[in-house]
């Protein structure tokens, strides 16, 4: 009983009068750090048993919310406590007839501080987490991307800064005062043509010119690309189809069941699949236009290339593509980053399932000679099991390389 008063805040006034209710409020309040010591230490045991079962994680965690729900009632009561003795010491000045606390003026400096306070927060936030974004944009249309990034960011960031000052600055220049009056100004038709009209022009112009963009990266009249690639999503993981000698990449069919063997479905009918490759690196020659053909194989992924500013969603049964220009070699990118670690990196970016956080890619932008050369060592996608299925012996007398002798470009 006394605990529930206590955090309504509607026993504190009366504590002061009754010393029943005073003694009451005093035990519940070492109640209350009985249990924080009590929860600190059981927590301070759990982990040092280092109990790693999955009930005692369990009640770990029980544990812990237990004490995160009493750290907040504890909080609520401090907060009650502090109140109720800024309320006595009111009361008290003006009994002696002094003048009482003006809270119009405390609100009002606390609004200037919450200001100065988030306003320091979000330059803190741009200051340490600014290091953290993408390096320059290693394709021929990243650039685009970029531009658009940073002018919505400013925009918004002029946007921001000044409805903050304006919002928390009125709070504090019109804070209550007995020298003036509240004003009743409940319509201003010119206001609200201002402030829908700024806004919706100039949404409108980041909107056309997003879509512009966009359709400058996507609407290509060539949209062969000087390499094909096939690209498919399957939960956890990424397949790569290159074509072969040809050049040509053989077309897969939705008729045809996936297998071991087969495990991209393609279509024995098509010839130009015989030489393709299949590879475990993404690897690109640099200056070259790459048509990415995307496929998933049972839930959307999403063909993601954060250092090429391309992302393209693999949806099953619906075929897309993204061509882009790789214009910075991996070699090149390490050097101007000073990070002999740096590597491209191919991501999922559609939440698909369990696996989704490690459905990743390596990839490596290289010269036309190196990758020429890697491509020489990759295995034929129709391998020998496939080319017995498809009775098809005779089409590349080529042999399967040992996995061990294939070249690892990457390291
Ligand atoms: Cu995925």
């Amino acid at each position: 009983m006394g605990f529930r008063k206590l955090i309504t805040g509607e026993a504190l006034l009366n504590t002061f009068k009754n010393k029943q209710q005073v003694k009451n409020s005093k035990k519940t309040l070492s109640l209350f750090a009985a249990f924080m010591l009590l929860g600190t230490n059981a927590l301070m045991a759990q982990t040092a048993g280092a109990a790693t079962d999955a009930a005692a994680d369990k009640s770990a965690m029980w544990l812990g919310v237990g004490y995160y729900t009493l750290l907040f009632l504890l909080a609520c009561v401090v907060v009650a406590v502090i109140g109720k003795i800024l309320k006595i010491y009111d009361l008290t000045l003006q009994m002696q007839g002094k003048k009482g606390i003006n809270w119009n003026n405390i609100i009002g400096v606390i609004c200037v501080l919450f200001l100065i306070g988030g306003l320091y927060g979000a330059y803190w936030s741009f200051a340490e987490q600014g290091t953290q974004i993408l390096p320059e944009s290693a394709s021929a249309h990243g650039g685009k991307i970029d531009m658009m990034f940073w002018v919505t960011t400013v925009i918004t960031m002029i946007v921001f800064l000044i409805t903050q000052i304006l919002l928390f600055g009125f709070l504090y220049k019109y804070r209550g005062s007995d020298k003036r009056k509240g004003y009743y100004y409940p319509h201003n038709n010119t206001i609200e043509k201002i402030w829908t009209i700024i806004p919706a022009i100039v949404l409108t112009v980041l909107v056309v010119f997003g879509f512009f963009t966009w359709r400058e990266v996507t609407n290509t009249t060539d949209v062969k690309g000087d390499i094909n690639i096939d690209i498919t999503g399957h939960q956890f993981e990424w397949y790569l189809r290159y074509p072969g000698k040809d050049g040509k990449l053989g077309s897969s069919d939705y008729q045809v069941y996936f297998s071991t063997t087969n495990y991209l479905a393609v279509s024995s009918k098509d010839r130009n699949s015989f030489d393709d490759l299949k590879a475990d690196t993404l690897v690109l020659p640099v200056n070259k236009s790459i048509r990415l053909n995307i496929h998933a194989q049972d839930v959307i992924h999403s063909v993601y290339l954060p250092h090429f500013r391309v992302q393209m969603n693999a949806v099953p049964g619906l075929p897309t593509f993204f061509k882009f220009t790789p214009t910075i070699t991996t070699a090149d990118m390490r050097n101007r980053l000073d990070d002999p670690n740096f590597n491209y990196m191919l991501y999922c970016n559609k939440i698909c399932g369990g696996g989704h956080y490690n459905m990743k890619m390596l990839i490596m932008v290289v010269s036309d000679a190196e990758y020429q050369e890697w491509l020489s060592h990759q295995k034929p996608y129709v391998g020998d099991q496939l080319k017995k299925e498809w009775k098809l012996a005779d089409v590349s007398p080529k042999k399967d390389l040992p996995e061990n002798k294939r070249i690892a470009i990457n390291n």
